[in-house]
């Protein structure tokens, strides 16, 4: 087994390239769109769903070849959402992975169609290679409105108001662990795991996906634009609540330690398999941006 840093650059580079070749090339008609697509996708990003994708996959055997489709389509998935929430509509940002959003590179017409042929595009990916029709519904159920859609709806509805931690983390659940959660079903679903494995596998993705948004809310209240490559202090700034604005940055840090040992202890039973998980559960803890 290959260190931990090596596998990680190993699956994005290849995530890359498999990006690359799922979108359409930028000279096809029509062209705006297309450069438009492949602007917002490719070159940037911690591709944390593909690795996830990856690493539930290959605890039932399977090699990178057999999972680079349902860790795009995961991804495609969430370039699609970056490119939604940055429009002025919704969360109204400049900046995503250190370059202008796409709206700002583009126009807003031009980033509302990339986040639909994005979304429509997973889909063929994953249809188009080996995913099973359970395989397409839990990834339309993640990001439709009893999923993402659904959280980001919650999230838009709660700027300015007082939510409680429990209404916080149900917000939380759909707008980013929904498509988490996805990620690593869709590489064990790839793998054939069987019901017990799926529970086991969920739950740890449901701890992981709320780990990522505690420490999403500390980076944002302590971390700098430059370092996160998109607008720090947002949350403060637009008065959202926040696991930092409802329990203050020592009880959230706690908080990410409790959520870090929980999701590690739902990969108990696959053993030294869940090593890769176990790992990224730590890179997810820990990532500076
Ligand atoms: C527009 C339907 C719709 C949904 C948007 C996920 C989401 C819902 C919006 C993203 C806004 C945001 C900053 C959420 C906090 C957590 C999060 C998803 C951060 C960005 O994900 P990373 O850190 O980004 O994985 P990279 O760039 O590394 O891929």
């Amino acid at each position: 087994m290959t260190d931990f840093s090596g596998w990680m650059a190993a699956i994005q580079a290849r995530t890359e390239s498999a990006l690359a070749r799922f979108l359409p090339s930028a000279d096809m008609a029509p062209t705006r769109l297309h450069e438009a697509m492949r602007y917002s996708v490719l070159g940037g990003g911690k591709r944390v769903r593909p690795l996830l994708c990856h690493a539930a996959g290959e605890i039932f055997g399977l090699a990178p070849d057999d999972l680079d489709a349902p860790a795009c389509a995961a991804e495609l998935i969430h370039a699609y959402s970056l490119v939604h929430d940055d429009l002025p509509c919704m969360d109204d940002d400049v900046l995503r992975r250190g370059k202008p959003t796409c709206h700002v590179e583009f126009d807003e017409a031009t980033a509302l169609l990339v986040g639909d042929a994005l979304q429509t595009l997973a889909f063929q990916v994953l249809a188009e290679h080996g995913g099973t029709p359970p395989m397409l519904a839990l990834l339309a159920h993640a990001a439709g409105s009893r999923g993402m859609a659904g959280g980001q709806a919650i999230d838009l509805g709660a700027v300015g108001k007082t939510l409680s931690v429990e209404e916080l983390e149900f917000m939380h659940i759909h707008k980013t662990g929904a498509l988490i959660r996805a990620a690593v079903l869709l590489g064990a679903h790839a793998g054939g795991a069987d019901g017990d494995a799926r529970a086991d596998l969920a739950r740890f993705a449901g701890r992981a996906g709320l780990l990522f948004q505690v420490v999403d809310d500390i980076l944002d209240a302590e971390a700098s634009t430059a370092t996160l490559g998109k607008t720090a202090g947002k949350d403060a700034v637009q008065n959202k609540p926040t696991y930092v604005s409802l329990l203050g940055i020592a009880e959230a840090k706690r908080k990410a330690a409790e959520l870090r040992a929980e999701a590690k202890q739902a990969l108990e039973r696959f053993g030294a398999r869940g090593a890769r998980l176990s790992d990224l559960t730590d890179y997810i803890a820990e990532r500076s941006f």
